[in-house]
């Protein structure tokens, strides 16, 4: 079953944003993760530089909440990691929830543990190819 899964092709970069690891929510998260059957192939603790911050989120670049994103996003440690598995770009995003913790589902990461429309813990891509952009970006040594 491991080998199986690690043979799927679809991959997605997962962000434990700066407020999730200050909460020590890292466990709780990985945990639901790994338990809906993903794998984390690749995994890394670090504080990123306005430079990747604003490759990363280039799209909301003419977003009024781009600025307050930008500074939240480097404001601390996060973990980036490349989940693998079946349907997993858009499985991710099921288990964090909706963008606005307020009206994300109870169940999924952000209804069950945020408030904050800003600081909503976690960042999953929402296309293949923005998958693909972002592992390369945070993972550029990683094998296609
Ligand atoms: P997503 O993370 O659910 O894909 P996006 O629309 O891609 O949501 O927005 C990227 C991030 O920007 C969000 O996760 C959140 O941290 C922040 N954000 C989105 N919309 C707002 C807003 O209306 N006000 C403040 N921050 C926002
Ligand atoms: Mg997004």
């Amino acid at each position: 079953m491991p080998e199986r899964a690690l043979e799927m092709k679809e991959r997605t970069l997962l962000l434990i944003k700066p407020d999730g690891v200050d909460r020590r929510l890292v466990g709780i998260i990985l945990a639901r993760i790994e338990r809906k059957g993903y794998h984390i192939v690749a995994m890394r603790m670090e504080k990123i530089d306005f430079e990747t911050a604003e490759k990363h989120y280039a799209v909301h670049r003419n977003e009024p909440f781009y600025d307050k994103l930008i500074k939240y996003i480097t404001s601390g440690r996060l973990v980036a990691a490349v989940v693998s598995g079946e349907g997993c770009i858009g499985g991710l995003r099921y288990i964090m929830g909706g963008t606005d913790p307020l009206e994300a589902a109870p169940g999924t990461i952000r209804g069950d543990y945020a408030t904050n429309v800003t600081m909503n813990l976690v960042h999953g891509s929402d296309t293949p190819e923005a998958a693909e952009r972002e592992i390369a970006l945070f993972f550029p040594d990683l094998p296609e």
